[in-house]
């Protein structure tokens, strides 16, 4: 049996991270059977979620996921896609991670309205005489982090004009395909709709939302995924499931 180790569901996304929930939707797309767990962030191999436990090997960080499913259960999540199909898959994939990434931290964990109205959340169950102290020293370590990537030394407006550069690649890309490399969903569909979804979540005013929802066919992608992957939900991120 697979265990999945995620944050569980919040702010109305499967996850309130991109990472767990491509990791959720490459299961699916795998069509393999697996529980969730929310329990497993400090027993976490590289400390980040998510990982799996796949009968007893733990595989952490949501691309080694996909080449563990893929390998174990002689699965091709890109089958049908030329090598350089594959490539742009890679490119765009590690794009919206290492990059795109990076700008909704800053927007959900630096902006404090955002701040307020999401992240704080994780903190409830810190004993409330502590907790203002552990916040601070969370939120510094992800200034931190931020600065170390790179994009945490750049003002507010360029980390936007930056991460909406990213957004307008990927729905330009995407096109009025109905999926990333077209007709049928590919592994990276996993990791665009993450990223999309978590991009129109009403619950952060930011302009990244906003560079989002200039692209009605990114609107409509996320609709398309969450009818095909999360069928039990009738909206994500405040976006109708319709196929
Ligand atoms: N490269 C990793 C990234 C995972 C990641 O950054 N996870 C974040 C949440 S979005 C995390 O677990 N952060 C917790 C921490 O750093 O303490 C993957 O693809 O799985």
């Amino acid at each position: 049996m697979i265990t999945l180790y995620g944050f569980g569901a919040a702010f109305g996304l499967p996850d309130p991270s991109p990472f767990v929930t491509k990791a959720e939707v490459l299961l699916k797309m795998a069509g393999l059977t697996y529980r969730t767990d929310t329990q497993g962030l400090r027993k976490a191999p590289k400390g980040k979620l998510p990982y799996i436990d796949d009968d007893g090997e733990r595989i952490a960080d949501s691309t080694f996921i996909r080449w563990h499913i893929e390998r174990k259960y002689r699965i091709d999540l890109d089958r049908g896609l030329s090598a350089e199909q594959r490539a742009i898959a890679w490119a765009f994939e590690k794009m919206a991670e290492d990059q795109l990434y990076w700008a909704v931290v800053d927007a959900r964990w630096m902006d404090d309205g955002n701040f307020a109205r999401g992240p704080i959340q994780f903190f409830r169950s810190v004993p409330a005489p502590v907790r203002p102290l552990v916040i601070a020293l969370i939120r510094r370590s992800v200034r931190g982090r931020l600065r170390a990537h790179g994009m945490g030394r750049h003002s507010r407006d360029e980390i936007v004009a930056l991460g909406a550069r990213s957004i307008d690649a990927i729905a330009d890309y995407l096109g009025e395909k109905p999926y990333f490399l077209g007709a049928e969903p590919t592994g990276v569909d996993a990791t665009m709709f993450a990223f999309a979804a978590g991009l129109f979540c009403p619950r952060f005013e930011t302009p990244l939302r906003s560079a989002a929802e200039r692209h009605d066919n990114l609107k409509r992608y996320v609709g398309r995924m969450t009818a095909r992957y999360y069928p039990d939900l009738s909206e994500l991120a405040g976006i109708k499931a319709a196929a």
